[in-house]
């Protein structure tokens, strides 16, 4: 967009406005060249994935996104690449690429305008996999993030996650006193919301992003639904043995 655009055009509509906003941050993402020098244990779970899988990382802010993208999926901490679209909008988009898979993490809920809902749910629907992170500890908010993923995430209209596209929802910080179970997160997020969730691959780990805790047995999970060649090899493999 011209950057002039907005102030000698005609006054666009808030819709229209957050329609483009995904719009912009793609010639921006397409400049980070491909590859990286280097992977981690988390990220080379990864390395099977179609070419250009995109994984949404997201829900409130404070959940642990950045942390899980900085400090597991990162080979360096500078290797993540804060996207802010030339025009003011107030959103950043986090963006990590490593081998095949594109990591974006992105704050929901807090006091933004309503219609940036919009574009929430351009982000849920573009992607091939959800990490929706939840902290466990945060009781007060846990309500809210619980909206955040039904309101955008999963509402049934043209907007949300397409049919089929796996959700992992990390619940954070139980190692902390006041945490709640993940299969209380689990009873509150998946079973309670049963009718739009759809058919979908899911699951709900809990994870200790200070320690590690869970992080692997979680990423696994999600790199095997995305990964066909794997489960090819696998069966390959194991048909052989069975001969
Ligand atoms: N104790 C504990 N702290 C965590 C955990 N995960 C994240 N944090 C902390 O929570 C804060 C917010 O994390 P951050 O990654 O910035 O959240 P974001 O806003 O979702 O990107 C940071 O101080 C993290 O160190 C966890 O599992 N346990
Ligand atoms: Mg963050």
């Amino acid at each position: 967009m011209h950057p002039s655009a907005d102030s000698t055009g005609p006054k666009k509509t808030q819709q229209t406005y957050t329609q483009n906003l995904s719009d912009l941050f793609k010639p921006i993402r397409n400049l980070i060249p491909f590859g990286a020098p280097s992977s981690t244990p988390s990220s080379r779970l990864f390395a099977r994935v179609p070419a250009s899988t995109v994984i949404l990382v997201i829900g409130l802010d404070g959940a642990g996104k950045t942390t899980l993208l900085r400090d597991y999926l990162s080979p360096r901490p500078d290797s993540v690449k804060t996207i802010t679209p030339t025009i003011n909008t107030g959103i950043s988009l986090e963006d990590l690429q490593v081998g095949p898979a594109f990591f974006q993490a992105y704050d929901l809920g807090g006091c933004r305008p309503p219609y940036y809902h919009r574009f929430d749910e351009d982000l849920f629907r573009q992607a091939d996999a959800v990490i929706y992170m939840v902290d466990a500890a945060d009781r007060d908010r846990v309500m809210e993030a619980r909206e955040e993923l039904i309101m955008s995430g999963l509402r049934a209209n043209n907007g949300g996650m397409r049919q089929g596209v796996p959700l992992l929802v990390l619940a954070t910080k139980i190692d902390l006193e006041n945490g709640r179970r993940p299969d209380q997160i689990e009873t509150f997020f998946i079973d309670n919301i049963s009718t739009s969730i759809g058919d979908r691959p899911r699951n709900v780990v809990g994870v200790n992003l200070k320690t590690g805790e869970g992080v692997s047995h979680a990423l696994s999970w999600l790199s095997d639904g995305l990964s066909p060649r794997k489960d090819t090899l696998y069966n390959e493999k194991t048909a052989s043995t069975e001969k």
